[in-house]
């Protein structure tokens, strides 16, 4: 086993810095980030607000500390926010947006990510003595749990229109917002344009080893600032973390068009094989799902099987494993992948 080099499907999370991002940290400008003193975070948010076209931002050290000073930045305790159902901030964060923020969630189901809007109009609540009075609208972009799919500018925006209707904030959990715009060839200035406040992810397909940036208007971004600071996310010298941010931001982006590819040429090879199901409609980025139902396998079996032939991929729900291509991986990683999945359905 300890022979076999293991490709790793789990998730972009698990890259490892670059060269360059090292070589980076060794040269940065340090200071005290909660004096506001550190040189190398302040020219990273600068750079975050003008990629994203908006007036500030503020590197935070997660998505999820990220989305959650967001939800509370955007709220007061006791609002409602409207999520997906199938959001990242409703399933992976520990119920933060209740537990911490105050906040009552009201789901509301997809296509694959994008909101009817009329589903959004109905389901704002007027102004009621028995009702949570709603205040926000949260996106994902790209959705996580449908298979890394993407939501278009006019799909933001119509969602925008009923949001400025009720007076409602609009915000983005935009953790691979960039692989959206790859996806869609367009400047991720178009996605961010019509969300009043977005988070994007460093630490996954920019291959960064940590954090964060949320991007919004100065207000918003001094709001979060203080609730950051209480929820222990005020940095020190945090240039260290801050300077692979920008070699990310200046030289990573363009590349995850490869991760792409490769995700299609997985999905299209497991569309493949006998006894699994995929939705090639659904492998739009970096993310492949695909469904084992018809194995007749228990999923943690699968997965284990999946490992000893040196695959490591995510259990995401009873039947559907998840893979994310990277750039650790290659056309030859995919090969094997597909491979080892075809061996596992016929041996059965
Ligand atoms: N997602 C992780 C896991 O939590 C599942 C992954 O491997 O995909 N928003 C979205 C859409 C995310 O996919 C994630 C991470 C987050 C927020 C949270 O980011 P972190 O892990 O930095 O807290």
């Amino acid at each position: 086993m300890s022979s076999i080099e293991l490709i790793d499907l789990r998730s972009d999370t698990v890259t490892l810095p670059t060269r360059e991002m090292i070589d980076s940290i060794r040269r940065a400008k340090l200071g005290d980030d909660v004096f506001g003193e550190d040189q190398t975070v302040n020219e990273l948010e600068k750079l975050a607000a003008e990629k994203m076209g908006k007036e500030a931002a503020l590197l935070v050290t997660s998505g999820t500390q990220g989305n959650l000073i967001s939800l509370m930045s955007n709220t007061k305790r006791g609002d409602l926010v409207l999520l997906e159902s199938e959001s990242h901030i409703y399933w992976y964060e520990r119920g933060g947006v209740s537990v911490i923020a105050g906040l009552f969630p009201w789901l509301l189901k997809s296509n694959m990510g994008a909101f009817d809007p009329c589903d959004v109009e109905a389901a704002i609540r007027p102004q009621n003595i028995h009702f949570p009075e709603p205040a926000l609208i949260c996106l994902e972009n790209t959705h996580n749990r449908h298979g890394g799919t993407v939501i278009t500018p006019n799909q933001i925006e119509e969602v925008k229109k009923v949001a400025d209707e009720h007076s409602l904030m609009l915000y983005m959990d935009g953790a691979r917002i960039f692989n959206a715009a790859i996806a869609l060839r367009i400047d991720v200035k178009d996605l961010a344009m019509h969300v009043d406040n977005l988070m994007f992810c460093l630490s996954k397909g920019l291959c960064c080893p940590v954090g964060s940036l949320l991007v919004g208007t100065h207000e918003f971004i001094e709001r979060a600032r203080k609730l950051r600071k209480i929820l222990g996310g005020g940095m020190r010298q945090a240039g260290i973390i801050a300077a692979p941010g920008i070699v990310a931001l200046e030289s990573m982006i363009g590349r995850l068009s490869e991760d792409h590819m490769n995700a299609r040429r997985l999905a299209e090879g497991i569309s493949r094989i006998e006894k699994i199901k995929i939705d090639l409609g659904c492998v739009q980025t970096n993310i492949v799902c695909f469904d084992i139902s018809d194995l007749g396998m228990p999923i943690d079996l699968f997965v284990s099987k999946l490992k000893e032939k040196g695959i490591l991929a995510l259990a995401m729900t009873k039947n559907k494993v998840r893979m994310v291509t990277h750039k650790d991986i290659e056309k030859e990683h995919v090969e094997k992948a597909i491979a080892a999945i075809s061996n596992i359905s016929s041996k059965l």
